[in-house]
């Protein structure tokens, strides 16, 4: 059985919908960040990089890394309409979308909300916190023409793990200081609708984040 190391206002919440979209047995360890419980010397001897989500496999392997969690998953066990197969023409966009709202999207969504971690003085947080916003929205607006040219979702017509990874870091508190300018790129509008709608329907595991309010 899979054991994943997650918790409340985490982006564990992720692999937990894959695994319950996959009907797969797993047990769910809640990991308390807000009070630096993912800084104890107990979770660091999990994963010394103290952050979660950490998956530990059958065998007993401790992954982290929340997209290669989901791919992972996906690939053993063969979660082939949230994952193209590495055959499959989808695959190359698949991994494209992927690893960019991994390196380059949720990371500057991280940095906006912890300025203090980029600056050695209180007053330069504001302005990492500009530099980070206005990253995103131009990640987000080049997204926008992609969807808007070949959506409505990342992979065309096809609903993937890349739209509710890229739901997910839209979706919750984390966009909050975006919520005003997604309103001003139309496919991303549209895209977002839809796949909201898609977890509303079934896909939204226990202990999902409040949506963002309109
Ligand atoms: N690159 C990692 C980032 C993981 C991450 O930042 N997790 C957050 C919770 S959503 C965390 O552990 N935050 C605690 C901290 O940054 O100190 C991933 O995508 O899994």
């Amino acid at each position: 059985m899979y054991i994943l190391f997650g918790g409340d206002f985490t982006r564990a919440t992720l692999v937990q919908w894959v695994l319950e979209e996959g009907k797969i047995e797993y047990e769910l360890r809640k990991i308390d960040i807000i009070n630096g419980e993912h800084r104890s010397a107990e979770f660091l001897a999990i994963n010394p990089a103290g952050l979660v989500p950490v998956l530990i496999t059958p065998e007993g392997d401790a992954l982290y890394e929340v997209a290669a969690l989901m791919l992972y998953l996906a690939d053993r066990h063969q979660l082939t309409e949230l994952a193209p197969t590495s055959t499959d023409p989808d695959r190359g966009h698949f991994l494209s979308a992927i690893f960019h709202i991994a390196g380059d999207i949720q990371s500057e969504m991280k940095r906006f909300h912890f300025p203090h971690r980029f600056s050695l003085r209180s007053k330069d947080n504001g302005g990492i916190q500009n530099l980070a916003k206005s990253l995103v929205m131009s990640r987000l607006r080049v997204m926008n023409t992609r969807l808007a040219q070949r959506g409505p979702y990342v992979l065309g017509t096809r609903f993937s793990l890349a739209d509710f990874y890229l739901c997910f870091g839209s979706h919750t508190s984390t966009a909050k200081p975006y919520a005003r300018s997604f309103r001003r790129l139309p496919g991303f509008t549209i895209w977002f609708a839809l796949a909201r709608s898609q977890f509303r329907i079934s896909k939204r595991p226990r202990g999902w984040q409040t949506p963002m309010r309109r």
